[in-house]
């Protein structure tokens, strides 16, 4: 294309009186902005919507009044409509001819991004309306081409014809003077209403789009580096056409002119700052040995087993409690089967009956048949635990309908808060442990912490207590000391984790054993940890980034809160009867990948029968599950195996830790490398369809935001697997694959990932594994 300026020349005009403008209000139209790579974003940097009453002279110079060419700019001539556009408007004045024009010179000068202007063209010949940027004093400058400044013309459109022009100039228009253009560019329609005349422009080239299509791409001038300003032209010349020939005035409509930088993400210093701050939040010591179980066993046994209800009302009689052929070895036997590590107990549900053999109520095992009242659940499953090497924890109700509802109940019976002494003495039946505590609290608070202390003392070392938020019933405006509960339970058993109504993990949402696609293990509370309440947790997005942002800016916390999933094998947390449904081994098995292989623990319900036995059916599930898995995990694909980093920090965090077999090692980035590939090469072709990997969440808290996994066959990537969060544990279950070679793709993650024990198996089909 030639040089516009050329053709430019002056002709002199005679004056027309100027008139009023109808251009329309421009509806602003879906907005186009070019792709980037991930991980970076759009930011405005600079705009005018000229939605105001008179031109911004904080963004723009109105420029003239002089001569341009044979014709005039005058500043009357530029000016908003008032209904959202800036007009520059052409007409005749007395014997000349006027036009407008605006530049952001020393207002605003920007380098890179992309600029876009939406308008709408004149119809008469003789004037040509232009968005245009241009670099003072670069563009007159000869030598080192229109890198030290170039013109560049996003769009010119001289012709009434559906047609307009994109040019770059640069070394000055003089003798040196050289140029660019796109050529014609037929648009059909362009002539009417508005468009969009847009350039990105990177370091290394320029693109320029109309309406978001690309016209023209281009290096010429080796691309401008330095900053330039925007001008918005009306301009009179032959280059379009015959003035004389024009009914004048006429318009071209400006709607915006919108500028954007492509930014990192992430890139604000708020958003880095909380990443920082994210990553930072580790388990405590007892939470990460939890979430080292995986999975445990949960018993829900009691009176409810003999009454065929789920909810007990309070009013049970304890004589119905008589699991004649009780046997926790057999329970253990089949949780251990099964690949548990804990088994906790409904030491008392919400009916209140307790399975121990506690002081504080009658309304327990001691008032039953069973053992002539000599029996004690938990006893017996401590026992049983120690032998199959289980951990212990157990399951406390707040809710208790016998306290609230027999006469003498201490639940909501508006008692004073005093100061108490726990563990409450009974002199005749002495406590072993001499520790004691002081709290003020009132009768059932007192009750519940008495219950507590024997739990906690007489039973070996508990790993976890149950505080369920279930409520059949409430009285009294009973509420609970959560304070004194926890501070007992910490000097009691420090090793314990509170679940559910308390600090360490948090119920998963749902009792369908179904953890969420992006499962975080740092969420937010608006108290602190001693202050918060707890409730209940179901959202799907618990822990965004724009979650925790919002949260923290409410001046609330960050907490480490990791999730369990329960849920129960039968339909029901109470065994009632043989038609009760039992889930089909490949439903619990599928509920394992998705609970432990989605960074939550598993804690899978088996309720024993009014015999005081798991029920076969329920055996039979068990032990295939733990066969299953057991055979799916005998051989790791991956040892031997070799791994290449696209990026990694220092040698402490090679790529070769991940497959160490080591969870206290791992491969890591440098800080701020949210995508990286790490490549693992295999001591040869395997056939596998699990793929297993771990954060270091210990050191490092949770990262990883977004991944794909790919294998190479015949030479070729494939992707095989996706997922979001990692965290603990991440099981991708895929397609058999054989291969000698996978990658880890790592799309997005908070700060930098890690990983740590990736490792490869081969799930045989169910039916092989179960019928062999
Ligand atoms: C719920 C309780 O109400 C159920 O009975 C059961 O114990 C389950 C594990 O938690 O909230």
């Amino acid at each position: 294309m030639k040089n516009p300026s050329f053709y430019r020349i002056m002709i002199l005009v005679s004056l027309c009186a100027s008139a009023s403008v109808s251009a329309g209000a421009a509806t602003v139209t879906e907005q186009f902005l070019p792709a980037i790579p991930d991980g970076k974003t759009w930011k405005l940097a600079w705009s005018d919507e000229f939605d105001a009453a008179k031109i911004d002279v904080s963004k723009w110079e109105i420029m003239g009044d002089w001569k341009r060419r044979g014709a005039y700019w005058v500043k009357e001539d530029s000016y908003l409509d008032g209904k959202g556009n800036l007009l520059l408007r052409t007409k005749k004045d007395g014997d000349r001819y006027t036009s407008g024009a605006v530049r952001s010179q020393g207002k605003f000068e920007h380098t890179f991004g992309y600029w876009v202007c939406r308008c709408k063209f004149p119809t008469q010949e003789g004037h040509w309306p232009a968005f245009w940027l241009f670099a003072r004093p670069g563009v007159g400058k000869v030598g080192n081409e229109g890198r030290d400044g170039t013109e560049i013309d996003i769009m010119e459109k001289p012709w009434r014809e559906d047609k307009i022009t994109q040019n770059l100039h640069w070394d000055g228009y003089g003798a040196e003077h050289k140029s660019a253009g796109s050529g014609h560019i037929t648009i059909p329609g362009v002539s009417k209403g508005f468009h969009t005349f847009a350039l990105h422009w990177t370091p290394d080239e320029y693109v320029f789009y109309v309406d978001g299509k690309e016209t023209w791409c281009t290096r010429a001038g080796g691309v401008s580096q330095v900053p330039e300003f925007i001008k918005l032209t009306e301009e009179i010349g032959d280059w379009g056409g015959d003035i004389t020939k024009a009914k004048l005035p006429d318009y071209f409509v400006v709607d915006y002119v919108r500028v954007y930088d492509m930014v990192d993400q992430d890139a604000s210093a708020a958003r880095k700052e909380l990443i920082r701050k994210v990553v930072k939040v580790k388990p405590s010591p007892r939470q990460l040995a939890w979430q080292q179980l995986e999975f445990i066993g949960f018993v829900h046994f009691g009176v409810n087993t003999f009454s065929g209800r789920e909810w007990g009302t309070g009013k049970e009689d304890p004589t119905i409690f008589n699991p004649e052929k009780l046997d926790t070895d057999q329970w253990c036997r089949m949780m251990k089967a099964a690949g548990m590590k804990q088994v906790i107990l409904t030491a008392k549900h919400h009916d209140g009956f307790c399975l121990w053999q506690t002081r504080y109520t009658t309304h327990s095992v001691a008032s039953s048949r069973w053992r002539e009242g000599k029996g004690d659940v938990l006893r017996d499953l401590v026992k049983s635990c120690r032998k199959y090497n289980l951990k212990v924890g157990v399951y406390l109700s707040p809710a208790d309908l016998y306290q609230i509802e027999n006469p003498a109940g201490l639940y909501g019976n508006l008692s004073k808060y005093t100061e108490r002494t726990i563990p409450r003495p009974a002199p005749e039946r002495p406590f072993r442990d001499k520790r004691s505590f002081k709290y003020v609290v009132d009768d059932y608070n007192e009750y519940f912490l008495n219950q507590l202390f024997e739990l906690l003392t007489e039973y070996g070392p508990i790993h976890e207590v149950w505080f369920d938020g279930a409520h059949p019933k409430r009285k009294g405006g009973q509420t609970y000391t959560y304070a004194n509960w926890y501070a007992m339970i910490r000097e009691l058993a420090p090793q314990a984790v509170i679940f559910g109504k308390g600090p360490d993990v948090r119920w998963c949402g749902n009792e369908a054993g179904q953890a969420r696609v992006a499962e975080w293990s740092v969420i937010p509370i608006d108290a602190p940890v001693g202050e918060f309440t707890w409730p209940d947790m179901t959202r799907q997005d618990l822990a965004s980034l724009d979650k925790l942002a919002s949260t923290l800016h409410k001046g609330g916390y960050l907490h480490w809160y990791p999730a369990e999933t329960d849920t129960s094998i039968r339909h029901g947390w109470f065994w009632r009867d043989e038609k009760q449904r039992v889930k089909a081994t490949e439903h619990i098995v599928d509920i394992w990948y998705n609970s432990v292989g989605g960074n939550t623990v598993l804690l899978l319900n088996i309720p024993p029968n009014s015999d005081g036995l798991f029920a076969q059916r329920d055996c039979k599930v068990l032990t295939e599950v733990g066969k299953i898995l057991g055979e799916t995990f005998k051989t790791n694909l991956a040892t031997g195996a070799k791994a290449t980093a696209s990026a990694t920090r220092l040698r402490d965090f090679k790529p070769a830790n991940a497959l160490d077999g080591n969870t206290t090692t791992c491969w890591m980035p440098p800080d701020w490398t949210t995508q990286a590939v790490l490549t693992v090469t295999l001591a040869g072709k395997k056939t596998f369809n699990v793929i297993m990997f771990q954060e270091q969440i210990r050191y490092h808290g949770q990262r990883i935001a977004k991944f794909a996994i790919d294998a190479q066959v015949d030479g070729k990537w494939q992707q095989i697997a996706e997922g979001q969060t990692v965290g603990y544990k991440k099981i991708c279950r895929t397609e058999e694959v054989t291969t000698n070679k996978l990658r880890i793709r790592i799309q997005d993650a908070r700060l930098s990932p890690t990983i740590s024990n990736l490792t490869l198996f081969y799930a045989p089909p169910i039916d092989t594994i179960i019928h062999n």
